[in-house]
């Protein structure tokens, strides 16, 4: 599928430190794999609604670290999915009365334009489930074969032939892995007990019959009335479920393990534990490398989401004539994990604090850049610190803006607006 268009990103002298980010499986810092390639796989859109302020942040965080990685001259390969058939972008537009391919592809386009207002360097490969599904079908066929999936009857006068994926079967079969053993709860170390609600809540169904263990996993939805579907060879008509379809586009365009899955922490059970399993089981290879999670953000008490309604978007403020970089900088005050709440006195910081920079570029102080430039790189590589970068230009903006606008040097300006632009991110 076409992707947005990326600003070109301007090169640094001087090197990056060693990056260090959150491990969301070992629940601390950890060093990332060292080498000249990285490659990442952050979970994209469900195209039912524009985009709100915590998709504006998991996609912002994670371009910190691709501006990181290639600071430091590595060469990334960066994989991002868009959930185009799942059954909350069905049901919305069942009820707005719209076609759902019409409905995603309008939602799509429109994150894209929020992306490249917000400065966000595009994927590599950006991949609808609907083009995945000719990819999906083999693989959820070999999890069949390999005894770790299996059919379901009919329930409530559904069809018979949903296939789920057996977590107990996958658990056991992977503890002779060659490469490291997968087990449910190894991504989000929680117990089945507290498994059980949180499933319910995100898409699972623990409720329904003839599972074999309540938390398995849908991995093919056989066709119902009313429903899109598609051919499914040995499978039958039908649609994928929502773990296989990352785990497939993952699989098939990053290496194997490929080196940070990425996404909300809303993802972590069970998306990402499901989608481990999935990966494991299809190769006897862990999916990733290292597993970091955003915080949530919220607005006014609650977590934003599409179906709370409680929304600031993108678009809209773009729409208000609101400046991108100033949306950018009020995400990149709040630090990556932590969760947070949008508010309008954040907007009007960063717009401040944006106009402050500005107007302190033309008296940037000779030799102050290189300093700048390493305090940035420092504090991105120790778990990508934004609020101690924008510290550290605060900083950097006060000096110049209290030194004679004469002494103005143009070379340390130009640098510290390309360090800004590069590391952060943020135009000037
Ligand atoms: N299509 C799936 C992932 S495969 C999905 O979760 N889509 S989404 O539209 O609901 O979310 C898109 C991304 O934004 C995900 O990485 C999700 O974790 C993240 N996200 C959703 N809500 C928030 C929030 N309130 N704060 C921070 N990140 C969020
Ligand atoms: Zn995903």
């Amino acid at each position: 599928m076409k992707t947005w268009k990326s600003r070109p990103v301007p090169e640094l002298p001087g090197e990056m430190p060693a990056l260090f980010l959150h491990e969301t499986t070992a629940n601390r810092v950890t060093a990332l794999p060292a080498g000249d390639t990285a490659s990442l796989y952050v979970c994209g859109i469900t195209p039912y609604d524009a985009t709100h302020m915590g998709h504006a942040a998991t996609y912002v965080a994670f371009d910190l670290l691709n501006r990181t990685w290639r600071d430091a001259g590595r060469t990334v390969s960066y994989v991002q999915n868009v959930t185009d058939v799942d059954d909350p972008l069905l049901e919305r537009a069942t009820r707005d009365g719209v076609d759902w391919r019409e409905l995603a592809a309008e939602q799509t386009a429109l994150f894209h334009e929020d992306m490249e207002a917000l400065n966000v360097l595009a994927p590599d490969n950006y991949i609808g489930a609907v083009e995945a599904i000719e990819w999906i079908v083999p693989q959820i066929e070999a999890l069949v074969a390999a005894g770790v999936a299996y059919t379901v009857p009919g329930s409530e006068g559904g069809p018979d032939g949903d296939v789920y994926f057996s977590v107990d079967a996958a658990s056991a079969s992977s503890q002779d892995g060659i490469d490291g053993p997968w087990w449910l709860g190894q991504v989000s170390g929680l117990s089945p007990e507290e498994m059980l609600p949180i499933f319910a809540e995100r898409g699972g169904d623990p409720q329904r019959s003839g599972k074999r263990n309540p938390l398995d996993a849908l991995l093919w939805r056989v066709a119902r009335d009313g429903e899109p579907h598609w051919d499914g060879a040995s499978l039958g008509e039908g649609r994928p479920g929502w773990h296989i379809e990352c785990t497939v586009i993952a699989q098939r365009f990053l290496p194997e393990p490929f080196t940070v899955q990425g996404g909300g922490s809303d993802l972590i059970f069970p998306h990402h534990e499901m989608g481990a399993g999935h990966a494991f089981a299809l190769s006897h290879v862990p999916m990733a490398q290292h597993y970091a999670h955003t915080g949530m953000v919220g607005l006014d008490g609650e977590k934003m989401s599409k179906s709370l309604g409680n929304l600031v978007l993108v678009s809209k403020l773009r729409a208000e004539g609101v400046d991108p970089s100033a949306i950018r900088l009020a995400i990149l005050a709040n630090h990556y994990r932590s969760d947070w709440f949008w508010t309008d006195a954040l907007l009007e910081n960063a717009q401040a604090q944006l106009a402050a920079w500005r107007a302190a570029l033309p008296q940037t102080p000779e030799g102050s850049a290189p300093e700048l430039m390493a305090e940035l790189r420092a504090a991105l590589a120790a778990d990508l610190d934004a609020p101690r970068a924008l510290a550290a230009v605060d900083a950097w903006a006060a000096t110049a803006a209290a030194a004679p606008a004469a002494d103005g040097c143009e070379r340390d300006a130009a640098l510290v607006s390309d360090a800004i632009e590069a590391l952060l991110g943020v135009a000037l």
